[in-house]
């Protein structure tokens, strides 16, 4: 078995989260922060069996959209001048991980 985490957009997740629901995955949505750019994102946990998790993949991705966000940044010239300008980003599609489950029970 094996354990899906998804970190997506949260402008994708009602739709990602529905396409994976409609093919029988178990999904738990996790309301997550994004470290960079300090906006929330939202982390999908998916247990799925290990021949389940490339069509888990192929669904999360077809789903995710990449996107161009504007974050400030500063730049200081060593001359007591510090300006500020913004930076543009490309967040996502999806970011991935696939972990090894050890046990898995439900009690
Ligand atoms: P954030 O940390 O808010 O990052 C948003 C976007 O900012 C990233 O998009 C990337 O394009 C850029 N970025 C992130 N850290 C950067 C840095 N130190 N310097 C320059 N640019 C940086 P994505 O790569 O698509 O990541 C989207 C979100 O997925 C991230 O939001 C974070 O919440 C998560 N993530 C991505 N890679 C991760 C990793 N290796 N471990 C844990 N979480 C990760």
């Amino acid at each position: 078995m094996k354990l899906i985490l998804a970190i997506i957009n949260k402008e994708d997740a009602q739709e990602v989260s529905h396409s994976l629901t409609k093919e029988k995955y178990s999904v738990t949505k996790l309301a997550t922060q994004g470290g960079f750019l300090m906006s929330g994102n939202v982390t999908l946990i998916i247990g799925t069996e290990d021949e389940k998790v490339d069509h888990a993949i192929e669904i999360i991705k077809e789903h995710s959209k990449q996107r161009k966000e504007i974050v400030p940044s500063t730049a200081t010239y060593g001359i007591g001048v510090t300006t500020s300008f913004p930076l543009e980003v490309t967040v996502g599609g999806a970011t991935i991980f696939v972990l090894d489950v050890d046990r898995f029970e439900k009690a």
